[in-house]
């Protein structure tokens, strides 16, 4: 049986077309900067982001470390979103490996960090404190519902960094479905930001990777950074050839992903008991809690849609975020919806 894996976007298969560019791929050291696969996707990555230079590592959560790493010595702090993925999910890589400080404040329900908030965790001069040195977004933001940080909203932010001389960061891991979600071009929502993590390995279809961008001169100290994180790879131009494919032939087509997600919302709101969060989706994520009513808890239905054929991921004891991509077409949608229904009425 062909399971459809609604867990995340992580789970995506590269494509026929990116297993012969594999095969294929030209490759070199690329710790000698060598791999001209690898040169090639760094290059595309930065002018599509519109910076100078990019820097490909294996994940997204190396990015952003690398990316923090290299903006902030011990003791300084980065101000961040108490949702975001860098200090909710990546195991406390910057307190652990680099000695920064986070400053968590609260996320808004669309994604933002409330400018005043911003304002007043900046530190004062005071050898009592650390030093605030960057401010981070997130955007798409996934805790916050897959919501898209419009470009200026991330100006605003720019704006207010660059008035109290701090650095701005972009966890981009899924901002081609933000730019496809606006209309614009992904470089308009990164403009303000002196870095920018985006993945390949998500929507986008590529098997691993993602590409850190900023100055070149950015990029020359973040990959020493790198290569001490043990993330200096080298003819990984077989993986770079995968992401060649992903950036420009996978992006358009994320539309389609939104689609389905509202479709999927849609069926789903149906099912008594659902409570889908407002305005969901915003982007390729669907989240919804489960009310008292239902007899069964998150895990018990996770397990039940598993027998069914569907993966499903709980967020929480009674909530859920499913995550539509390039092999969920129309057909899993609807069965998706149906083995959810099936599940809730047998209890
Ligand atoms: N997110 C994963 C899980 O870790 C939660 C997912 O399934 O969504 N930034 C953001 C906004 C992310 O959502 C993720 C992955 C990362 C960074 C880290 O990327 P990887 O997994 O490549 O290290």
């Amino acid at each position: 049986m062909n399971l459809i894996d609604l867990r995340s976007d992580t789970v995506t298969q590269p494509t026929p077309e990116m297993r012969r560019a594999m095969a294929q791929a030209e490759v070199g050291d690329d710790v000698y900067g060598e791999d001209p696969t690898i040169n090639e996707l760094q290059e595309l990555a930065a002018d599509k982001l519109g910076k100078e230079a990019g820097l490909l590592v294996p994940s997204g959560t190396m990015g952003n470390l690398a990316a923090i790493l290299t903006h902030c010595g011990r003791g300084d702090e980065v101000i961040l979103g108490n949702k975001a993925h860098t200090f909710l999910f990546e195991a406390g890589g910057i307190s652990a490996l680099g000695g920064v400080h986070s400053c968590q404040i609260p996320n808004q329900p669309d994604g933002t960090l409330a400018l005043e908030d911003i304002s007043s965790f900046i530190r004062a001069d005071d050898d009592h404190q650390p030093i605030t040195r960057l401010i981070t977004l997130e955007n798409t933001h996934n805790r916050c519902g897959g919501v898209v940080l419009t470009p200026e909203y991330t100006q605003a932010v720019g704006k207010l960094a660059k008035e109290h001389n701090l650095l701005l960061h972009i966890d981009g891991a899924r901002i081609f479905n933000a730019a496809v979600a606006l209309g614009v071009n992904a470089s308009v929502l990164v403009e303000p930001a002196d870095s920018i993590t985006f993945c390949l390995s998500k929507a986008l279809c590529a098997p691993v990777g993602s590409v850190l961008c900023g100055s070149r001169e950015f990029i020359r100290q973040a990959k020493r950074i790198r290569k001490q994180l043990g993330g200096g790879m080298r003819q990984a131009g077989i993986l770079a050839a995968a992401g060649i494919i992903a950036l420009n032939t996978m992006v358009d087509r994320l539309a389609e992903d939104h689609y389905r997600a509202k479709c999927l919302a849609d069926g789903l709101r149906e099912i008594p008991g659902f409570e889908l969060d407002p305005g969901t989706p915003y982007t390729n994520m669907v989240f919804f809690n489960v009310s008292p009513s239902v007899p069964l808890d998150a895990v018990q239905i996770a397990i039940r849609m598993e027998e069914q054929g569907v993966l499903v991921h709980d967020t929480g004891r009674r909530r859920f975020r499913l995550v539509t991509h390039y092999w969920i077409d129309d057909g899993a949608v609807k069965k998706a919806v149906d083995a959810f229904a099936k599940v809730i009425t047998a209890g």
